[in-house]
């Protein structure tokens, strides 16, 4: 099933990223809120593979009351993320993106608790962490759980910079910071065209990781979730094998297939 007409795969390959409204119904996403409101209570402060808000240990919003900011690894906490992160809809669009073979390269969620200064996360393409890859077929596919703008935990982005390499993270103090600012050397030339779109519940964000981007704060009394599933062609390989994230080369699609959980294991257990 074609999901992306031409004109969105153009703009995916000019701009570097497809904004898919309401791309996922309100049950959807009120299923995944659930999991989410069930696994953050969980997260204490210093598990390995997540991140609190650095700000405050005051207590956060109902949703998630320990602050959590960040969870890698997130298609092992539930099985219903398993299920998105393999959602047809989902790989759908990366099959019309990179072809009929597709396999996972991190499932993560990044969160904005109430009031949360995120300006410490600063402007990055992700490519930079997973270079060397074998060709750029690689890409970030985010589902809002939450109604996020400017200010309140949307998503910026740069049009077009998936196309000018990749610039040098720096990481700086700031005086009063809990936390130094990411930020990219040279970025002053791309700022006028900066644009950060409104995400409602259940729209998704696709873009290339060269794309330079960054998450912003959330002025909200209410927690912000985006689910971060990032995938690849299967012919996009990663050179020195750096990608350590538990759901690394999981097949997810093959010769366009959606494999269900055990199809994807089965092809891992016989080394395809
Ligand atoms: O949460 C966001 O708004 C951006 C997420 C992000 O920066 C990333 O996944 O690399």
């Amino acid at each position: 099933m074609q999901l992306l007409n031409k004109e969105q795969l153009g703009h995916y390959e000019s701009e570097g990223y497809i904004i898919l409204p309401r791309f996922f119904d309100d049950a959807e996403v009120q299923e995944l809120l659930e999991v989410m409101r069930r696994i953050l209570p969980t997260i204490n402060r210093g598990t390995l593979t997540a991140d609190h808000d650095p700000w405050t240990q005051e207590p956060g919003d109902d949703l998630n009351p320990l602050r959590v900011s960040y969870i890698n690894d997130l298609f092992e906490y539930d099985q219903r993320l398993d299920d998105h992160m393999r959602s047809k809809r989902l790989v759908g669009v990366m099959m019309d993106l990179f072809g009929s073979d597709i396999t996972a390269f991190q499932s993560a969620t990044v969160i904005k608790p109430p009031q949360i200064n995120f300006d410490y996360h600063g402007w990055h393409q992700d490519m930079y962490d997973y270079q060397p890859l074998s060709n750029f077929k690689n890409a970030n596919a985010m589902t809002y759980l939450g109604d996020m703008g400017p200010g309140t935990g949307s998503t910026s982005l740069v049009p077009r910079s998936h196309l000018v390499g990749i610039l040098q993270p720096v990481w700086e103090d700031v005086e009063g910071w809990p936390k130094k600012q990411r930020r990219l050397e040279g970025f002053e030339k791309y700022e006028p065209d900066v644009i950060t779109p409104h995400f409602r519940p259940g729209d998704v964000l696709v873009f290339d990781s060269r794309l330079m981007h960054r998450a912003n704060s959330n002025a909200d009394d209410a927690t912000k979730i985006g689910l971060v599933n990032v995938f690849q062609s299967a012919d996009c390989i990663d050179i020195e094998g750096k990608n350590d994230f538990h759901v690394a080369n999981l097949p997810i699609a093959s010769q366009g297939k959606v494999l269900t959980r055990e199809e994807s294991m089965k092809m891992v257990s016989e080394g395809g």
